[in-house]
């Protein structure tokens, strides 16, 4: 059971601390359209529904929730590195960290702002010194900002990427549509580069695409749901779209075995040969808005 550990509010916005799922620390975010939870862990946002909509994040019924292991589900935090790397393991350390609550304001209309940072650890000393934060705004919309600032006198190459999981009313009557004619390394075809070419990507089988250098903002459209879900994105070339389709989600231990009919990943950040090289001294802001609309 959540206990509420301390709260503060306005008129119209509300913000309370609680003991989330496996204890860990959850910031429960209520304003005038929607409401929103995110995790310490990972800074991760587990949850983000309007008033008058469908919960617009996928969150695994198997996900752990304890440190040192990813939430599966949200919007998984990746840096400074995307997919495996010798020794290091899978999409980086950040989501598997404890971010520190640097602030958070209610303004008068009742939206919530939440920014967190990530803090030194010895898996960051292996990279070039840099302050990483994160803010999360809740409104009608839900807006992800991630900054990179290089503190060090060196470039700082990293990958960033907002892993986003969306639900889905039925994986077979979903589009994926924006990536037309974008180019992207096909993870079921042993990275094969290929193009985009029809209007809309369908889901039937496994899908994990990288789609590289695409600034272009991505709507899934979900015909079970009647909504469309848009992802828009600021300072992001590449897009990831994943489904692990059957075989995939029976060896993932934290998925649910039919849990691939019910959500589709849309990632947005810069990967592969898109990764940032960051100057000593400047500052990166990968920025995404989800929101979604009636499908019409
Ligand atoms: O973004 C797609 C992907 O790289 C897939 O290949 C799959 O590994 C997925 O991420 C989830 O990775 P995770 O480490 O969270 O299990």
């Amino acid at each position: 059971m959540n206990s509420a550990k301390s709260s503060a509010t306005n008129v119209l916005g509300h913000v309370t601390f609680l003991d989330g799922r496996g204890d860990l620390p959850m910031i429960e975010v209520i304003t005038p359209w929607s409401t929103a939870e995110i995790y310490l862990h990972g800074a991760h946002v587990t949850h983000f529904k309007t008033n008058d909509g469908h919960p617009l994040l996928f969150l695994s019924q198997c996900s752990r929730f304890e440190e040192g292991q990813p939430i599966r589900g949200g919007i998984p935090i990746i840096f400074p590195w995307f997919g495996p790397r010798e020794g290091l393991g899978q999409h980086g350390y950040a989501r598997v960290k404890a971010w520190e609550l640097k602030q958070f304001s209610i303004a008068p209309d009742g939206s919530v702002r939440v920014r967190f940072r990530l803090p030194d650890s010895p898996d960051a000393a292996k990279f070039p010194a840099c302050t990483v934060e994160y803010v999360v705004t809740v409104s009608k919309v839900l807006t992800l900002e991630l900054s990179v600032t290089n503190q060090s006198k060196e470039v700082f190459t990293y990958e960033d990427c907002l892993h986003t999981y969306f639900t889905v009313g039925n994986i077979k009557d979903v589009t994926v549509k924006g990536l037309k004619g974008a180019s992207y390394l096909d993870k079921v075809d042993n990275m094969a580069r290929k193009t985009e070419t029809p209007d809309v990507i369908r889901i039937a089988s496994e899908v994990d695409r990288t789609y590289l250098d695409t600034t272009s903002a991505v709507e899934i459209a979900d015909a079970k749901l009647g909504r469309v879900i848009r992802v828009e994105k600021e300072n992001s070339k590449s897009t990831v779209v994943w489904n692990p389709w059957i075989a995939k989600a029976q060896q993932m231990a934290d998925y649910g075995d039919e849990e691939y009919h019910e959500m589709v990943c849309v990632e947005s950040g810069n990967v592969g040969s898109n990764a940032i090289k960051l100057a000593p001294g400047a500052t990166s802001m990968l920025k995404v808005t989800l929101d979604s609309s009636p499908l019409r």
